[in-house]
């Protein structure tokens, strides 16, 4: 790795539109574009369709997210055995995980256990950063290109680019200027970094950094974290899977996926069904506290059901997380500034964590709240704020993702119009059921966007999308994209839902006011993942209904 952020450069996200290269064209049925978790699913399906498929993937192997994201403590918030593929008994069967809450390393053996058994690789093209997709209405055909030039065409083109993969660093004056080293968190080294005796700045308090903090805390010589704004961490509670519960899991696979398919967000636990100011106090105290026992995002989704909608209810757990906080960090002042306010619990991710708060207990850690003396910019030696100038050997930008739409407006595409995504989305994403976009036909968006445990959801979407296109061609029919009547009335819909709920009113990657600049939107599905499976299977089932077929 080399010193500067320069070594891992944003991509431009205006990238030339005219293709250049003199190598033949390859023509394919389909090309879907990222080699992830919702990506390798797609290849497989299409090609077990008889479509010659090629997958283009930026990374140098398969993963994605599990791919990037190297950063010491980078593991599932969802459990294990829910995360895994449903699609293929055997593979449930082959695989063991080795914890609850399984870590980088293992899930990015998994992918590749995955690529292997289904021998996915000899269609995946690696290193192959996309850069521009154009769509040729008279061949009824997309042009894709890499940014080394290659141009390859196909009629399907299927986007899986994750909802959480093109990174985010804040545009700091002086960012380049830093003589030491810097990462950003999704872009970490394959080759360990070393910190031992160094001075380490981490940027962020997000669910990245909650995982990395405590680890490095261990090893560096001092560390300062940045915080912007305190987030309700709770518990992981991680812990390895026995033999017994591994057998378990075997056995009762087609349980714990159907369990996962009916609850709201596709975890293999639900709401409680009260609300939780009809509960009276002492036993609402109890079952929260039977809550904060548990491991995972049970305390979250498992808790009373109204309290992602009903203020009241939201803050008094949010006060309960508060005193958890305070019980955990021994100077009363960092505890102070460890402890959310300015938004209610949930309405941004909750990070789980394995001893974060202790880490602030060190001698060796710091917390700086830039709120107070905002970071004025990066200078040779580290990080001046409004107060004094910071000396750092490493800086850690853990400052999170363009959510959503930022790995999909990076790309030029351009539809049936020469309209850019990019344009048609300057105020927020317009879709139809999250999966296309009037006006660019044959173009699938393969990313999860409901608010669901990730591989539960976007398995369902991948084997819609390639259902949609067995359709396509059973019929004789050569292109689909939305009507933008039915696009219109979806984008009214998901505001409404999400407007009904306690996300829209917080700033997170949630709606976007992460980004300077973007859009104020609902870019998840703020409805049960159940009601949206339900509504994208009505659609397939009356013949695509709001799809323009020719
Ligand atoms: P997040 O959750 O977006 O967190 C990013 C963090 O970076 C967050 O604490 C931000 O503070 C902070 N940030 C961003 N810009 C700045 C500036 N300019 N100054 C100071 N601090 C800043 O990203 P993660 O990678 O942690 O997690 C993303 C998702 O990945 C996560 O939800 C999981 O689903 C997996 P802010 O809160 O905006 O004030």
């Amino acid at each position: 790795m080399a010193s500067s952020i320069e070594s891992t450069p944003i991509r431009s996200e205006s990238v030339p539109h005219s293709a250049t290269g003199a190598e033949p064209i390859k023509q394919f049925d389909a090309i879907v574009i990222g080699a992830g978790v919702a990506g390798l699913y797609q290849l497989y399906r299409l090609r077990e369709l008889g479509l010659s498929v090629l997958c283009l993937e930026d990374g140098g192997g398969v993963g994605g997210t599990w791919y990037w994201n190297r950063y010491p403590g980078c593991r599932f918030d969802s459990e294990s055995e829910t995360y895994g593929y449903s699609f293929s008994k055997e593979l449930q069967q082959e695989w063991d995980w080795k914890e609850h809450y399984s870590g980088q390393p293992e899930n990015e053996r998994y992918l590749n256990f995955v690529a292997d058994k289904f021998d996915l690789r000899r269609n995946i093209q690696f290193n192959s950063h996309v850069t521009a997709a154009t769509y040729d209405k008279a061949a009824n055909l997309w042009e894709v290109q890499l940014e080394s030039g290659q141009r390859m065409r196909c009629q399907f083109l299927v986007a899986a680019v994750g909802i959480l993969s093109a990174r985010y660093i804040p545009p700091f004056e002086g960012i380049d200027s830093f003589r030491g080293q810097s990462y950003h968190t999704s872009r970490w080294p394959k080759e360990k970094v070393d910190f031992s005796g160094k001075r380490v700045a981490v940027i962020g308090t997000g669910a990245t950094a909650v995982q990395l903090i405590p680890i490095i805390a261990k090893e560096v010589a001092h560390l300062t974290v940045f915080q912007r704004t305190p987030n309700y961490c709770a518990p992981l509670r991680n812990s390895e899977v026995s033999e017994e519960t591994q057998r378990r899991f075997k056995a009762t696979y087609d349980e714990i996926h159907k369990k996962c398919l009916e609850t709201p967000a596709g975890f293999p636990y639900d709401f409680d069904r009260r609300r939780a100011m009809e509960v009276p106090k002492e036993e609402r105290l109890k079952f929260y506290e039977e809550l904060w026992a548990l491991p995972g995002f049970k305390k979250w989704l498992g808790n009373f059901r109204d309290i992602m909608t009903d203020p009241v209810a939201n803050e008094d757990f949010a006060e309960f997380v508060r005193n958890k906080i305070r019980a955990r960090v021994k100077d009363p002042a960092v505890a102070e500034k460890l402890v959310p306010k300015d938004h209610p619990f949930g309405a941004k991710r909750i990070p789980l964590e394995t001893e974060y708060y202790e880490a602030y207990n060190r001698d060796n850690v710091l917390l700086v709240d830039v709120r107070e003396t905002p970071i004025e910019r990066i200078t040779p030696k580290g990080i001046k704020t409004t107060d004094r100038e910071y000396e750092f050997d490493i800086i850690i930008y853990a400052t999170g993702f363009d959510a959503i739409t930022g790995a999909l407006t990076r790309i030029d595409i351009r539809g049936e119009t020469g309209q850019t995504l990019k344009e048609k989305w300057a105020g927020g994403p317009r879709t139809y059921l999250g999966l296309q976009t009037a006006g660019f036909p044959n173009f699938f968006i393969a990313t999860n966007t409901a608010f669901c445990n990730y591989t539960v959801c976007a398995e369902k979407v991948v084997e819609w999308i390639t259902d949609c296109i067995r359709y396509v061609r059973d019929h004789n029919y050569s292109r689909i994209a939305p009507s933008p009547e039915a696009e219109d009335a979806w984008v009214k819909h998901v505001n409404e839902v999400g407007s009904q709920t306690l996300l829209s009113g917080t700033k997170s990657w949630f709606v976007g006011d992460n980004i300077p600049g973007k859009a104020h939107a609902i870019l998840l599905y703020a409805n049960t993942a159940p009601a949206y499976r339900a509504k994208i299977a009505e659609v397939a089932e009356k013949g695509y209904e709001g799809f323009l077929l020719q």
